[in-house]
């Protein structure tokens, strides 16, 4: 008879309880700060081309952020969102998947979006809501999407993509199954990898996420970006126990936790997850462990929740710099190209800056063109009385108001 309960029986006749600090999961290192592989730790198999891809995506993004968020000061655009601190958890654990592995991320990880080919005009198109956008301007700066790319539109409400990611990944695994035993009957071609902060793992919706990729188990990469906050709110006034990894293992979900600022432990771990997924169809939580060195948002100041001490203390780790380290040990980069690289990325994000924020916005008909096939009498009336209205009050939209017919 099979055990309905799941559990085998560890019987003890002593009146003891598990204390939440039992589990202490370790975490992966392999890079030291400058750039040398430690002791007793194995370097994975990146070759030289992998290894500059993943470098010149995170120095790109690093220039981009900057940029962008001097520009949402400047009035250009509304908003933006940056990835300072975790440009490796995000570009490695990218670089470790296929091209056509599904992503379904949170938002601060424009820079997977890049690694796939996301192309310096899309993100301007897109931050500038013009009319090159590929979300025709509807979503809000940073919340990409691309179906070329593998990768789901970004959804602003915090953890949806969580339960989304799991049934995607059993939608991948079912051509795999045998149809008459349920097993897995061959390896699978592609796995979803789904990106939250540890603030969207409080939501219902990561538990529900997790444990139905558990039970049914769907060949879904979780990646836990654990950056130290959420907006204001630190990660111990947001939960207790062993972070998120400790989850994972409560879930029944096989579960590693790596230094998320160390490039070689994340392409590890994530390249050993894939393989996990694609031969057994079950899913995988990695919990990175890397400080978000910049503002949750433009619209954040951390100067109110956080000391100059404490992001000082953890500049001093940038991931940025400690993977350039080990490049250059292995002579696969020289200071002068790096440099000589650098500026002129700025000067094409500039470039293209000033190209995006002239195109125009989107005719006001592309609110309503595609929603349906054939446009439903509702949705027609609201598009007629938006019409009306903005003819009524031009000056509230100065933008569209002139291309209204
Ligand atoms: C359901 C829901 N609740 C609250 C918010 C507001 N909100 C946006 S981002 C955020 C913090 C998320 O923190 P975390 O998941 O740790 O990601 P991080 O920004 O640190 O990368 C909150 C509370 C939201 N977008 N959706």
């Amino acid at each position: 008879m099979t055990n309905p309960n799941n559990i085998s029986l560890n019987i003890s006749h002593a009146l003891e309880f598990i204390d939440g600090h039992a589990l202490n999961i370790p975490t992966l290192k392999i890079l030291s700060e400058d750039g040398e592989i430690l002791d007793g730790a194995t370097a994975p198999e990146l070759d030289k081309d992998t290894a500059l891809r993943i470098y010149s995506t995170m120095r790109f993004i690093r220039l981009l952020d900057e940029r962008m968020q001097a520009a949402q000061r400047q009035g250009r655009i509304s908003f933006y969102m940056q990835c300072l601190g975790e440009e490796a958890a995000i570009t490695a654990s990218a670089a470790a998947l296929k091209q056509e592995d599904m992503i379904m991320a949170q938002y601060r990880e424009q820079a997977a979006l890049h690694y796939r080919g996301f192309s310096l005009e899309q993100f301007m198109n897109q931050l500038f809501s013009n009319e090159k956008d590929l979300g025709k301007g509807r979503q809000m700066p940073v919340h990409y999407g691309s179906n070329e790319l593998h990768y789901l539109t970004i959804s602003s409400p915090l953890g949806t993509q969580i339960p989304q990611a799991t049934g995607y990944a059993y939608g991948q695994k079912l051509k795999h199954i045998d149809a008459q035993s349920g097993e897995l009957s061959s390896e699978i071609d592609n796995v979803t990898i789904c990106y939250f902060g540890e603030g969207a793992a409080s939501e219902g919706d990561f538990h529900a996420g997790l444990n139905m990729a558990a039970v049914h188990k769907a060949p879904v990469l979780f990646f836990a970006r654990n950056n130290g906050y959420a907006i204001s709110t630190p990660a111990d006034e947001q939960f207790k126990g062993d972070g998120i990894a400790s989850r994972g293992v409560g879930y029944g979900i096989k579960t590693i936790r790596v230094d998320g600022a160390d490039t070689l432990a994340v392409y590890a771990a994530t390249q050993k997850a894939r393989e996990i997924a694609v031969t057994t169809g079950e899913p995988v939580l990695i919990e990175s462990i890397a400080y978000r060195l910049g503002a949750h948002s433009t619209s954040d100041d951390p100067s109110g929740y956080r000391t100059k001490d404490e992001e000082a203390e953890f500049k001093s780790n940038c991931p940025v710099a400690r993977f350039k380290a080990w490049l250059l040990k292995q002579g696969w980069l020289n200071e002068e190209e790096d440099e000589a690289q650098k500026d002129k990325i700025r000067e094409e994000i500039l470039a293209a800056l000033k190209v995006a924020e002239k195109v125009q916005k989107p005719a006001l008909e592309e609110l309503v063109s595609d929603v349906y096939d054939t446009p439903i009498p509702a949705l027609q009336k609201q598009y007629e009385e938006l019409k009306e209205h903005i003819k009524q009050h031009p000056d509230a939209y100065p933008i569209t108001a002139g291309r209204v017919k």
